[in-house]
């Protein structure tokens, strides 16, 4: 084989290995940060273009040129779609999972685009299949898409966990808190201790130690509300007046608290 036809040959591999590598990893990306981020309705769109891009990669390595249409037009959307979003994570260097994935998404995202486009144009020029892509036997590219599969999970989760930690490490201590685990009805705890007793006068500290959202809202009056407390956040509010306040977590309604207010 000359240089020539080798150098092609390796191109033709490459149109096809990087926009299924790169749709697979967007892929894991996109259902780590919706896990992450508790599947918010907001972002659910991405459902879709998860599903889409797993049959995209599978029809890639068949040479489908529809496949590869809709990768790239696909791509691009996501990409406009999602322009803000991405752009928004360059700032966020303070949350390293946002940062990690703006900074991956970009490349990864012009690279399908410009994969999908050169390798469609060979597709449609019904060129054959590369050698070497045809003597790899379907079990070892099985193999090597769980393998890649499983380390970009791993590489996520980590930093997904090390984010989580570092979070909930600069949290502090407060008066209450919101148990890990919260979130879940059968978890039996949820904020901690959950009746408290203070004198008027007092600010209380609300601390979520917990990996989702939660609200402290008080149940009969408006006194108080929260709004979302992200992992590691806290809310404080100060009790002026004797009485009983009863209060709950709008997300998780069965998370329930008392803080009892002495006077004097
Ligand atoms: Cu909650």
């Amino acid at each position: 084989m000359t240089q020539a036809e080798n150098r092609t040959q390796i191109r033709k591999s490459l149109e096809i290995v990087i926009p299924i590598s790169g749709l697979i990893y967007f892929d894991i990306l996109s259902l780590s940060t919706l896990a992450i981020m508790n599947f918010p309705t907001s972002d659910l769109v991405l459902i879709p273009f998860v599903v889409v891009f797993a049959l995209c990669a599978y029809g890639i390595a068949r040479r489908s040129r529809i496949s590869y249409i809709i990768s790239a037009v696909l791509s691009a959307t996501l990409f406009a779609l999602f322009a803000t979003t991405i752009v928004e994570g360059f700032g966020a260097v303070t949350i390293p999972y946002g940062f990690f994935a703006a900074v991956t998404s970009v490349p990864i995202l012009l690279a399908v685009i410009i994969y999908s486009v050169l390798g469609l144009r060979r597709a449609w020029r019904k060129e054959i299949i590369p050698k070497p892509m045809r003597m790899i036997p379907a079990s070892s590219v099985v193999i090597l898409v769980i393998v890649g599969f499983i380390i970009g999970a791993m590489t996520i989760g980590v930093i997904a966990a090390q984010t989580e930690n570092r979070l909930l490490g600069s949290a502090g201590a407060g008066n209450i808190t919101i148990v890990q685990g919260a979130g879940e009805q059968n978890n039996g705890q949820f904020y901690s201790p959950q009746t408290f007793t203070v004198k008027a006068g007092t600010t209380v500290t609300w601390i979520n130690h917990d990996g989702v959202v939660h609200t402290i809202t008080s149940k009969s009056s408006n006194l108080f509300d929260s709004g979302n407390i992200p992992t590691g956040g806290s809310f404080t509010y100060t009790f002026t007046q004797p009485g009983t306040h009863n209060y709950y977590c709008t997300v998780h309604p069965w998370m329930t608290g008392t803080i009892v207010v002495t006077s004097g």
